[in-house]
């Protein structure tokens, strides 16, 4: 299994070159970029990750309320400047993960607020989700047209329905990713802990379509620090031949991550090596 884990999250805490020098001898074979293409110089960065051995395997998007830009992203919005300032931000992140050497980009389905509506309680209709996909796929298979030409594949990633309740299980991503072109899956064991009846039915229903894994444990830790039982769905991932990236999305708290990074990952490559001796 390859092993890579998000800049984005420690770009709070430290400066990117920090966090390298940290998990560079961690045993990571990768790092994914955070997708804020308008604040940084990319051929600066790309000199700065060449010096670093540690290959960019893909770009995080930023989308809603994790950046500052995020609720401007919004594929799924009726507001046409927003559809195209968010078109705008899938091509640009393309682009840099192009130069960075990058092969995939997640993308994730945001729509307009609706005031009132009940994130906690309340499920969009199936009927409503079916006219936003319509709408929402040929712009999709546009952008996978664009980053296939620079060599990226875009990956859908259901997310929880705290962050936004259109795509939100390997269901919703499957009808839209038959339909759209050139369009993979990103499953994130975090948001699937919310969302899905089970992760074995998740991973095996899309294997075909799944290209990027994230992990995290149910309280956003690194994997081994809750309840997530981290060894069937390991299992799952070994059974299928999945040969994507298992990519570590925690929340890092502050400076003195070290240990819990370098746990998290030893404790799933030890599940890895455990279960390929019991599927030999
Ligand atoms: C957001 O919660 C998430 O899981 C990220 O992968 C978004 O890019
Ligand atoms: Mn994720």
């Amino acid at each position: 299994m390859k092993y890579s884990i998000t800049l984005a999250s420690f770009r709070k805490i430290e400066p990117i070159e920090q966090t390298l020098t940290k998990l560079a001898r961690q045993g990571y074979n990768a790092v994914e970029m955070f997708g804020e293409p308008g604040d940084v110089d990319v051929k600066k960065l790309k000199d700065m990750f060449d010096s670093y051995d540690i290959p960019v395997c893909g770009i995080t998007g930023m989308w809603g309320s994790i950046s500052r830009d995020g609720w401007k992203r919004k594929l799924l919005s009726a507001d046409p400047a927003l559809m195209k300032a968010s078109e705008k931000y899938v091509q640009d992140c393309v682009r840099m993960c192009n130069i960075l050497g990058g092969k995939e980009m997640n993308i994730c389905l945001f729509a307009d607020e609706r005031p009132g509506f009940d994130r906690t309680h309340g499920t969009i209709q199936a009927k409503e989700k079916e006219l936003l996909f319509a709408k929402a796929i040929p712009i999709i298979s546009q952008l996978c047209k664009y980053a296939t030409d620079y060599g990226v594949e875009l990956v859908l990633e259901p997310l929880n329905r705290y962050s936004t309740p259109y795509c939100t299980s390997v269901k919703d991503a499957i009808t839209i990713a038959q339909k759209a072109s050139s369009l993979g899956i990103l499953l994130d064991t975090f948001h699937m802990n919310i969302e899905e009846d089970s992760f074995a039915d998740a991973i095996r229903s899309s294997h075909s379509l799944l290209r990027h894994m994230h992990f995290a444990d149910n309280n956003r830790k690194m994997p081994g620090l809750a309840h997530i039982d981290f060894q069937p769905i390991m299992k799952n991932l070994q059974e299928i031949n999945y040969d994507g990236y298992v990519s570590f999305e925690p929340n890092i708290a502050d400076r003195n991550y070290e240990p819990e990074t370098k746990s998290g990952l030893d404790f799933v490559k030890r599940i890895e090596l455990r279960n390929s001796v019991t599927l030999a």
